[in-house]
């Protein structure tokens, strides 16, 4: 009696937390009902989002940001955008939440409870860039399938957690072990409980990195519901398809993870370079890792006016996968010349980077403001398009902005 109580409370507690505030005769909710707020709810309520925000799809929720939103220099729950594949688990009783270590190359199979993890092993704290590989999709020609991202796709807030190398050398790695595969408690969207909507990972070598961590604070506060709580994986510079959220279970395997979207052509992109509407067989896809050099201005908002004489201060941010941005450029006649940004360091490895620039307009008319970076090999954004890919993938053209001098 006493258990099944406790239950109930945690139960309405995390409906509580979905909506937002306490469902105050909740004792009297009749079992297992769906508040009507939870049945068909405001996306912007729910989540906390700005109104500004762009819903994209709701079954599952796929909300994307814009350029100007993203002005944060820590993207705050607000701005961020939310990319799902399957349902958002329910009903999440955060004393009974754990992580098992498993798979062929674990040395012992492990359980630890979330206040394991935390009393257990060192914190540590990150800004962290997540960008979906599919952000920029919307521009490919032919069209790819999936959510059609524009450029707001991508965040950069401060995650707070262990390092996914302490736990799994708690466990102990095998010297086989090639992989990690993630597991989460989101729901397919059949709701058929034996599939699982997503199970990416990474090579070994990424998981052991300083900065992949098992998050349970983002910017300070419980991980929002909606990005992964109670317990994510973030794994800074590679598509955000690798930080899994809501994580039960990481697999360390003796081989590439083969879970849900980790095979056939789910985000991976031709080995080598095809034309435009090109079929690619399965064995010619290869998986995303590092991301790719990328920029966004997310100041002034496009279409900004301006008054003749006076100059234009821009900024945004730059980021690089793995690699840090060397140089920031603007160009305001289509790319033709080009002249450079100030960049500041990242505050940490894999946080995105800040620049900014005076722009001076010769005479009253119509501009555009293009940014390009380039990273610490010297590999810039493409001025548009890059490489057309079946899936649309790993557009890094360089972000447009429009200014009129009047
Ligand atoms: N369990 C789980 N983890 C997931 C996903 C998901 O659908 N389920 N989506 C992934 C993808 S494709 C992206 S781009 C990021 C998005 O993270 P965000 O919603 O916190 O911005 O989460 C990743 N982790
Ligand atoms: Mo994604």
């Amino acid at each position: 009696m006493k258990r099944r109580s406790f239950v109930k409370k945690a139960v309405l507690g995390s409906m509580a937390m979905a909506i937002g505030t306490d469902i105050v005769f909740g004792a009297t909710m009749p079992k297992g009902y769906r508040p009507l707020v939870l049945q068909d709810p405001d996306p912007y309520k729910l989540f906390g989002k700005d109104k500004e925000m762009v819903v994209l799809n709701d079954k599952p929720w796929n909300i994307e940001a814009k350029a100007h939103l993203l002005d944060d220099k820590i993207t705050p729950n607000k701005y961020m955008f939310i990319r799902n594949n399957g349902l958002i688990p329910e009903n999440i009783d955060v004393t009974k939440w754990t992580l098992t270590i498993d798979g062929e190359s674990v040395k012992q199979k492990k359980t630890y409870t979330l206040a394991e993890l935390k009393s257990n092993f060192k914190q540590y704290t990150y800004q962290l860039t997540l960008e979906c590989g599919g952000n920029g999709r919307s521009e490919f020609d032919p069209p790819a399938k999936g959510n059609q991202w524009t450029v707001g796709a991508v965040s950069c807030a401060k995650w707070t957690g262990v390092r996914l190398r302490d736990v799994l050398e708690d466990a102990g790695i095998k010297s086989d072990a090639v992989y990690i595969g993630y597991h989460a408690a989101d729901v397919h969207l059949s709701r058929d409980p034996n599939k699982e909507p997503i199970s990416r990972g990474a090579p070994i070598s990424k998981a052991l990195q300083d900065e992949t961590l098992l998050a349970f604070k983002m910017n300070g506060e419980d991980i929002p519901l909606a990005h992964g709580y109670p317990l994510r994986l973030v794994a800074g510079g590679w598509p955000a398809s690798v930080s899994g959220k809501w994580i039960t279970r990481i697999s360390i395997r003796d081989k590439v993870h083969d879970g849900p979207k980790m095979t056939g052509t789910a985000y991976r992109v031709p080995c080598n370079p095809v034309a435009p509407g090109e079929k690619v067989k399965d064995e010619e896809m290869c998986i995303i890792e590092s991301m790719p050099v990328k920029s966004l201005i997310t100041y002034p908002k496009s279409g900004a006016t301006i008054k003749k004489g006076k100059r234009l201060n821009i900024r945004g941010h730059a980021w690089a996968g793995e690699l840090e941005v060397a140089k920031m450029e603007y160009s305001i006649d289509f790319g033709a010349t080009w002249n450079e940004c100030s960049i500041e360091k990242p505050v940490n490895r894999l946080a995105w980077q800040h620049f900014s620039a005076t722009v001076d307009f010769p005479r009253k008319g119509y501009y555009e403001v293009w940014a390009r970076a380039t990273d610490s090999q010297g590999s810039s954004q493409p001025m548009l398009l890059p490489g057309w890919n079946p899936k649309g993938y790993l557009n890094n053209a360089c972000h447009r902005i429009a200014v009129k001098v009047v």
